[in-house]
């Protein structure tokens, strides 16, 4: 049987991690990429099956170019990339946010993403196999105060993931996207705000969030499906979290 090699971005961290895990007890090949070098060496030797790790900043298009193309023979062949690296930062109204977050969202969230396709998606192509699953969110589906360009962002993986489906369906490659909801067990709410570990454990008071390996447990299912199957979009949510009426601003009375 042929070892697949399935290629996780974000892997030093929360869904990532629990999505690598979950594939190594399937006996995959993995490619591991984030920034932090250490997490990533650490997680690799726990792995216990060939893991190639990748350690860069995702929004560098040429350290994530010459990184492709310096892959050892033995993980040349990705069957599988999980779109999975990204971030929130900050919780401001849209007059009130940093620039800069803003734009390390886009760059992170969106072009990064497009361009690890592309480069990745013509080998599979050439090979006529392929399973790409991107992470969205529900922020990409429901808008919130203070979601304005991360819900943007993630509204944009979804959209180019159905753009994907539609040109890559004669490939045999496969496209799934995959919005979860409330999740904790992985720093993103730490990120998001700034490291400020009270805001960020706030997020989680008096609920049962979806945890990571809630996420890797649906990329598995959707890879493990017949290769004739493609599941478009799973949107999940923890049972405690629903979406909320339309917004209504109501004038305040005297
Ligand atoms: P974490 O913060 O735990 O993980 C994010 C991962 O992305 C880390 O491995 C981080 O690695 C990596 N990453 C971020 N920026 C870069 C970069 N510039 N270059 C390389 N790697 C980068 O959060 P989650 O596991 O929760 O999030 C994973 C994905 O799931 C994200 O896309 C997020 O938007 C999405 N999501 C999360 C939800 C949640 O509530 N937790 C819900 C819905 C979607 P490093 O810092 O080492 O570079
Ligand atoms: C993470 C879920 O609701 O914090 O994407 O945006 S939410």
């Amino acid at each position: 049987m042929i070892t697949r090699t399935a290629f996780v971005t974000g892997a030093s961290s929360g869904f990532g991690a629990a999505i690598a895990r979950r594939l190594a007890e399937r006996g995959m090949k993995l490619i591991l990429l984030a920034r932090r070098s250490e997490r990533l060496q650490k997680l690799a030797s726990e792995l216990g099956v060939p893991a190639h790790t990748i350690a860069c900043d995702i929004r560098d298009n040429a350290a994530v170019k010459s990184a492709l193309q310096n892959l050892p023979a033995k993980f040349r062949d990705i069957d599988i990339l999980v779109n999975n690296a990204g971030l929130a930062l900050g919780l401001e109204s849209a007059d009130k946010t940093d620039w800069a977050d803003w734009l390390q969202m886009i760059d992170t969230n969106c072009t990064a993403l497009a361009y690890l396709t592309r480069l990745v998606v013509v080998g599979m192509v050439e090979r006529r196999r392929g399973h790409i699953i991107n992470m969205g969110s529900v922020a990409g589906h429901y808008a919130y105060p203070g979601g304005n360009v991360y819900g943007a962002s993630k509204a944009f993986v979804e959209q180019f993931s159905r753009g994907l489906r539609a040109d890559l369906a004669g490939h045999k490659i496969r496209v799934t996207h995959i919005a979860p909801g409330l999740a904790g067990g992985s720093e993103f709410s730490q990120v998001r705000f700034h490291g400020d570990e009270q805001k960020a454990q706030a997020v989680y008071e008096n609920t049962q969030p979806l945890m990571p390996a809630d996420i890797a447990e649906c990329v598995d299912w959707v890879i493990h499906l017949p290769e004739h199957v493609n599941i478009n979009s799973i949107e999940l949510m923890p049972t405690c979290q629903a979406a909320g009426p339309l917004a209504v601003h109501r004038n305040k009375t005297a």
